[in-house]
């Protein structure tokens, strides 16, 4: 293959990757090479999705195999969210939607091409694309994602191109379990299918990880979780992934509604429900891997903060229309800006984390609580109650808060009216939390959520989600060890509310 203009200057140097870089963790945590390439993508620092944006262009049509959660109709389901039609581009296209993004939206740090087939199974539009965003806007951090089949033969490509994060789809390293996932691939001319198509993609995945790794460059490795196929399995996946140096895993739910046409959505397959999620990613957590957990499972064409989406502003049409001017030194005066803002976060944070820890209760030291969230980004708690789509869930304990997942909801709040049918479906959705917070709530709901166990609270308005929610606990456990108010452990809370029986992860 021809390769397209590359800029060639050298790759920034040689990352340690380990285990103790936590995924949602600061500059403290892990070596300055390693916290330089996550300090500001979204996916890959659960503390800078708060603040910081990506972007995918849909430019690679083409894929190799064929997944069991797959209908080629839709875009490619290993990074995106199921059932969703992207609107195609040439790399051209692409990269005029980049620069015009990029004048918009001045903390989009990432452009990902994940579909909507696979980007190596179209290097040549992949890699064109890349070559014109590096020479036209060279501030962004090039990402891709992949199910691995061809990654070793352009894994020196991608370190060409200094494309310093690499997503591995990999749901199994057991053919036998592969064989129930994938029914075929394509490889050296031919369909090959059954265990031996699995066996050829795990090699190739993990070949292709190990080189990557001996590169520099950080790997995210999505595993889709499927019960009853590969549900117990991903532990294995975990620890050999991890032992080949991926820096972070995320294990995704299975979506696999009939309407989307694929054939575990025919065949009735189901995906896990919040709580299973929950346990694997918790189970894999245990000892030093980095889970990710904030995952949103966007569109092959997402524009924006992970978990909201303005691809529709940025449709062809509009762009050809748009005055593009794309100011290099604009957008760094903005991430400056917004660099003194997290800062200031972080400050405010360990003050209030060293007062919780100073509490000598024993109590202070066993309890833990989830606590929903209602936020527009910046790491605030910034949105009322009746307009979030969905609440951040957070686990709060003498350890701070540790962003745990999200739930995603029906607005509350329908043309100035609260709807008592979507009330009750958000009271299930975060029925397992102590507390939600809010920058406003309407008296009604606040009854609603009061009288279901949930304690409402909106006096830290606009302030930091970290120093609310362990500001809260302080007094919280405070509360408890005074027996002003009894703890009740998170089963009970679920079983009293049934909250999450039935409720499928992402939904
Ligand atoms: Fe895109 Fe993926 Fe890069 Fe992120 S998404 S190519 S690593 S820039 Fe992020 Fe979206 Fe989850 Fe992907 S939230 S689906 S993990
Ligand atoms: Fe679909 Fe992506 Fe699997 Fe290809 S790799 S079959 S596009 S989910």
């Amino acid at each position: 293959m021809e390769l397209p203009m590359l800029n060639t200057a050298p790759q920034g140097g040689g990352c340690e990757v380990s285990g103790s870089c936590g995924s949602s963790k600061g500059p403290a945590d892990m070596d300055p090479a390693t916290w330089e390439k996550v300090k500001n993508h979204p996916c890959y620092s659960e503390e800078a999705h708060h603040h910081y944006a990506r972007m995918h262009v849909a430019v690679a049509p083409a894929c190799n195999i064929q997944c069991h959660y797959c209908n080629r109709k839709y875009d490619c389901a290993n990074e995106s969210r199921p059932g969703v039609v992207s609107e195609k581009l040439t790399p051209e296209q692409a990269s005029r939607k980049v620069l015009a993004v990029a004048s918009e939206i001045p903390q989009m740090t990432v452009l990902g091409i994940a579909g909507p087939g696979d980007a190596l199974a179209n290097p040549e539009k992949t890699f064109r694309t890349f070559a014109m965003i590096q020479r036209e806007a060279p501030d962004i951090k090039l990402c891709l994602s992949t199910n691995g089949l061809r990654l070793p033969e352009f894994v020196d490509t991608i370190a060409a191109y200094r494309v310093d994060h690499v997503t591995i789809t990999i749901n199994h390293v057991d053919p036998r379990v592969g064989a129930q996932i994938y029914p075929w691939i394509f490889w050296d001319n031919k369909r090959r299918h059954g265990e031996e198509a699995a066996a050829i993609l795990s090699a190739q995945q993990q070949k292709g990880l190990g080189m990557l790794v001996e590169r520099g460059i950080l790997v995210k490795v999505n595993s889709v979780m499927i019960p009853g196929v590969n549900d117990r399995h991903l532990v294995e996946v975990n620890r050999v992934v991890k032992g080949n140096g991926a820096f972070l895993h995320n294990i995704m739910p299975l979506i696999s509604s009939p309407e989307h046409g694929t054939h575990y959505g025919l065949t009735g397959q189901r995906g896990p429900t919040a709580r299973e999620l929950k346990a694997l990613q918790d189970q894999c957590e245990e000892g030093e891997m980095n889970m990710m957990r904030h995952c949103r499972q966007c569109r092959a064409d997402a524009v924006g903060l992970l978990g909201e989406d303005r691809s529709d502003e940025f449709t062809l049409e509009k762009i050809e229309r748009m005055q593009v001017n794309y100011d290099l030194e604009k957008r760094q005066a903005y991430q400056q800006m917004v660099e003194a803002q997290r800062a200031a976060l972080f400050a405010g944070q360990e003050n209030e984390l060293a007062a919780l820890q100073a509490m000598t209760t024993e109590m202070a030291g066993t309890l833990s609580i989830l606590a929903a969230v209602a936020t527009k980004g910046e790491g605030l708690i910034n949105e009322h109650f009746g307009h979030a789509r969905e609440f951040q869930i957070y686990e709060v304990s003498r350890d701070g808060a540790k962003f745990v997942g999200h739930r995603r909801v029906d607005m509350y709040c329908q043309g100035g009216h609260g709807e008592e049918d979507t009330l009750e479906t958000v009271i299930r959705a975060i029925g397992d939390c102590t507390a939600v917070f809010v920058s406003r709530i309407g008296e009604c709901p606040k009854g609603e959520l009061t009288r279901a166990g949930i304690d409402p609270v909106d006096r830290f308005a606009h302030e930091s989600i970290q120093k609310g929610l362990i500001a809260y606990f302080r007094d919280y456990a405070s509360r408890v060890a005074a027996g002003e108010i009894q703890h009740l452990a998170r089963g009970d809370a679920e079983i009293r509310s049934g909250a999450l029986v039935g409720t499928k992860a992402s939904e």
